[in-house]
């Protein structure tokens, strides 16, 4: 432990020396010294080669687009971020809309396509979504950075070259703008809702009463007042600046009064009302279930504006075949079923599901893989049921970001077992606040004079960016980790081809015609859970060769060990469906037994694993 940790150090010490004597020549100098070599620039539209990484230092990579991954963009950033992408990189990226929030805002979508390859709407694609919940926004940003990591390496990294040549992806870093907006202006603290108002306190009005950040510093904060000797709560002594409710029969010296607001309605409550008050992923028909069952239902499945749009796109996209959502926070990587009563996937499908989380396990230090219902909790009516059980669509959710990364050391772990350590868990979120991030996460008390309750102090909260978000400076790697393990789902998604093609004469003008059909992937091209509810269309494995006529046509059990071979009893054998789609990591050989002349052309087209074929020479 001991060296490496030393050198670790040591790099960075090295590199903050340099760092500091580079920006020292600079301004000795005014200006970079006239003889310095000019950084390459790559030229618009031009797909780098590998020279100019070797050209250029390793630190010093050019990037034809910078963004910054180490803050929050609101919609209109994301946006603005997109459209400078798309121009950027036009032939790949195409800047859509999946429709309007009901706040009016666009569901901006990316689609990431090589046209070279082909439509992608014939390759098996990759949907990727954000911020369902308004105050879970830094999937925002790990989109964002997925769409700019794709195109910045593309002809660069052999691997992401394929991946983009092989694949389309859909991308939309927020599907809840108006919670984002929310969030990341007004005092949306920890709104997961969207705005479709929703008469939460049955008065006949709609979101007439939410939370008000009364001394306008951006954040809903806790409002005390200072009662000497007639209180219920006392400063900790852990942590003065935190209040700790008195023991029985004791009193202390302040009164907590509620979150920061005032009563806008006179019904004597305060903050009873905000906009929306639901949840927008409880909106979709797997499992949906009433408000009476599961609060913030709404009335019925894709009542919301933006659940309706993000499932018109997913029915009109049957080629997706892997879905990501991404959320904050806990450090997990989840998928369905959102409910137990639901009932375990099949055993193939799980065995997909477990291959994929427990690698991403492995990408994702802090991260376990978990099911919904048994690792977080009950959700009905989820998107991940939805996607997987309806669309069939392999599907997970990430809980981007885990509390345990503020001290990420094994050492530091250890340490935070003694409570008395000042990184124990009631005061470490101080510690880190006041080493870490200067005082900027949390608001002290201050005096406030309300309308309702008079002399009152109003402070004592970590900001909306401290608990659920990273702090700013890690989030690239949050970004990047994440991306990683989506990519690597992307990447195992099916994908056919055709593979050895042997042909035998047998008499004048009959062949016998052994074809291998791969799936090189972990994921079988309909799963399980999809084939039962019958969601997905067949495959299709057809023949056409002119003038030709397909005999017989079977299933060779082990193409090494010669034996029966079980024919397929279909009626037409040159279009043979095949329900159960193919297995992952796969390899499946046909025999046929034709009649004819020429050549034959073998196609195998799934509707999620892509469209192979080959043409064969009978002879
Ligand atoms: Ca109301
Ligand atoms: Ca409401
Ligand atoms: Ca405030
Ligand atoms: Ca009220
Ligand atoms: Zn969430």
């Amino acid at each position: 432990m001991m060296p490496r940790t030393f050198r670790l150090i040591a790099t960075s010490a090295l590199l903050t020396a340099l760092a500091v004597l580079a920006s020292a020549s600079m301004s000795a100098q005014g200006k970079p010294s006239g003889g310095a070599t000019p950084i390459p620039q790559p030229q618009a539209g031009a797909v780098r080669s590998a020279q100019d990484w070797a050209s250029a230092p390793s630190s010093e990579r050019t990037f034809k687009v910078r963004l910054d991954f180490n803050r929050w963009h609101d919609v209109a950033e994301l946006q603005a971020d997109m459209r400078t992408l798309e121009k950027a990189y036009p032939k790949f990226l195409k800047y859509r809309s999946l429709g309007k929030s009901y706040g009016g805002r666009d569901l901006a979508l990316m689609v990431v396509n090589n046209p070279d390859t082909g439509a992608d709407t014939t390759k098996p694609a990759m949907y990727i979504e954000a911020n369902i919940h308004g105050n879970e926004i830094q999937g925002g940003e790990v989109c964002l950075y997925t769409i700019w990591y794709l195109m910045e390496h593309y002809g660069r990294i052999e691997a992401i070259t394929r991946l983009v040549d092989e694949r389309a992806f859909y991308i939309v870093p927020t599907v809840n703008p108006d919670g984002r907006d929310f969030f990341m202006r007004g005092p949306g603290g920890n709104a997961r809702t969207g705005h479709m108002p929703v008469d939460d306190d049955n008065d006949y009005q709609f979101d007439e009463d939410g939370p008000a950040d009364l001394n306008g510093n951006g954040v809903i904060e806790q409002i005390r007042k200072y009662v000497p000797g007639q209180g219920t709560h006392r400063r900790s002594a852990a942590d003065p600046r935190s209040l700790e409710p008195v023991r029985p029969g004791e009193t202390g010296d302040y009164i907590l009064l509620g979150q920061e607001g005032v009563d806008q309605d006179g019904d004597g409550r305060v903050g009873e009302d905000g906009y929306g008050s639901y949840d927008p992923n409880r909106n979709f028909p797997a499992d949906w279930q009433p408000n009476y069952v599961q609060g913030g239902a709404m009335d019925y499945p894709f009542q919301l504006p933006e659940a309706k749009a993000v499932n018109d796109f997913l029915i009109a996209h049957p080629n997706v075949a892997g879905l990501q959502t991404y959320h904050n926070s806990g450090g997990m990587i989840l998928r369905s079923p959102g409910a137990e009563q639901t009932g375990e996937y099949p055993a193939s499908d799980v065995r997909v599901y477990d291959e994929i989380g427990k690698n991403g396990e492995r990408m994702l230090p802090f991260y376990r893989y978990l099911v919904i219902w048994s690792g977080l909790y009950t959700v009905h009516g989820g998107v991940t049921d939805w996607g997987n059980d309806t669309l069939g669509i392999l599907s997970f959710s990430n809980e981007l970001w885990n509390g345990g990364q503020y001290f990420n050391s094994p050492d530091l772990k250890e340490q935070q077992k003694d409570p008395e350590s000042p990184i124990a868990p009631r005061v470490a979120n101080y510690f880190f606040n006041d080493h870490l991030e200067f005082g900027d996460q949390l608001t002290e008390w201050k005096p406030f004079t309300h309308p309702q309750y008079g002399e009152v102090e109003i402070g004592g909260a970590f900001r909306k960016t401290f608990g659920r978000v990273p702090p700013r400076f890690m989030n690239e790697e949050l970004c990047h980790r994440n991306m990683a393990f989506t990519l690597y789902q992307a990447d195992e998604m099916p994908r056919m081809s055709i593979g050895e093609a042997k042909v035998e004469k047998i008499a004048d003008g009959i062949f016998r015609v052994w074809v291998d059909l791969v799936n090189d992937k972990v994921t079988p091209t309909i799963l399980a859970k999809a084939a039962a509810n019958n969601v997905v269309p067949p495959d299709l494995l057809t023949l056409d060769g002119k003038g030709v006529d397909v005999l017989s046509a079977s299933w060779v059990p082990n193409k090494w060990r010669p034996a029966v071979a079980p024919m397929i009893d279909q009626k037409d054998l040159t279009r043979i469906m095949i329900r159960n789609g193919q297995p992952g990591r796969s390899t499946r050989t046909v025999q046929y037994l034709v009649k004819g002349a020429g050549s034959i052309t073998v196609k195998y087209a799934s509707v999620k694993g892509g469209t192979a074929q080959k043409t064969i020479a009978l002879q």
